[in-house]
């Protein structure tokens, strides 16, 4: 099975531009995207040409290069954590609290995913094995109070750093959206205007389907920045170079595994070589 974190398939120098036709669409990128590529080839392409012709659509030295996490200094530091279920919100909280308490951060979590029963114990049981404090309430429960208490707890015990936890998944997505915004503009409040980050978390073998999702997260809360995970799985990572060029988002990090460790800052040159070895790859 290919991976994008580590494929261990040998590479060819050129293709066809039949064969770039097809890997570039197996790769996930956006078809608008991949006729332009198309265009400006002629019966074959070389790696080194293909690799000017993607970044030209992230436009390196220009955008790219300030596509960054805006910066905020408000401490507490809040991080709001949104995405479809299953995206690895929850895991994804405890590999960026394993990572600021490394930074000798105070660090403390907000179970606010309350519509799943086993979700408040699932982030609180990582808060355990980390030794990361984590506010919680029954089942059902508001998911803005958690918000609230949360940020509350952080003041009083004096926090660097809260992340809060959202759940992915409500009886339809109208109430979904609805219920973020709530939680974002509780947020708001509790922190007096101050301003805080809204990270969305993006399942990376979902291809096509995570520009959607997030071009609908991006218009209802103006999001800050992603993380991409599940990369050490099936994702054939194109759908990022979309992410990039269309929604303009800076990729925060990467999860490549179901461990607290298993997660590395996203690198353009790093993301560059995996996805040219896939397209270049030998059958
Ligand atoms: N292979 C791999 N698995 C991951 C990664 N991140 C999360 N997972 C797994 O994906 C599954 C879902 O992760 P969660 O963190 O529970 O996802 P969630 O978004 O919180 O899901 P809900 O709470 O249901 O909305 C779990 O089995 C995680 O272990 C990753 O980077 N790589
Ligand atoms: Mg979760």
């Amino acid at each position: 099975m290919f991976s994008f974190f580590k494929n261990t398939k040998s590479s060819q120098e050129v293709i066809t531009k039949d064969l770039l036709e097809e890997r570039l669409i197996e790769s996930d990128i956006e078809y608008d995207i991949v006729e332009k590529i198309l265009d400006s080839t002629n019966g074959k392409i070389k790696r080194s040409e293909l690799e000017v012709n993607l970044l030209r659509f992230l436009n390196k030295e220009s955008f790219y290069d300030t596509l960054s996490l805006r910066q905020i200094t408000t401490k507490p530091l809040i991080y709001l954590i949104i995405g479809v279920n299953g995206a690895g919100k929850t895991t994804t909280i405890a590999k960026l609290g394993n990572i600021y308490k490394k930074q000798n951060k105070k660090v403390i979590f907000g179970a606010g995913d309350t519509f799943r029963a086993a979700a408040s114990s699932q982030l609180c049981a990582w808060g355990e094995r980390l030794d990361i404090p984590c506010v919680s309430s029954k089942f059902g429960a508001d998911p803005s109070s958690v918000a609230f208490d949360t940020i509350n707890a952080a003041k009083a015990r004096d926090m660097d750093i809260a992340l809060i936890d959202t759940a992915g998944r409500l009886d339809n997505k109208i109430n979904l959206k609805n219920e973020l915004i709530k939680i974002s503009n509780t947020c708001s409040k509790t922190l007096n205007g101050a301003e805080f980050y809204k990270i969305l978390v993006l399942d990376g073998t979902q291809g096509t389907q995570a520009i959607s999702q997030a071009k609908v997260f991006n218009e209802s809360l103006n999001i800050d920045g992603i993380i991409i995970t599940k990369m050490d799985g099936t994702s054939k990572g194109g759908s990022l170079i979309s992410i990039m060029s269309t929604l303009r988002l800076p990729i925060l990090y990467v999860g490549i595994g179901e461990g607290k460790d298993d997660f590395i800052p996203f690198d353009l040159d790093w993301y560059m070589k995996n996805l040219l070895d896939y397209i270049f790859s030998q059958d």
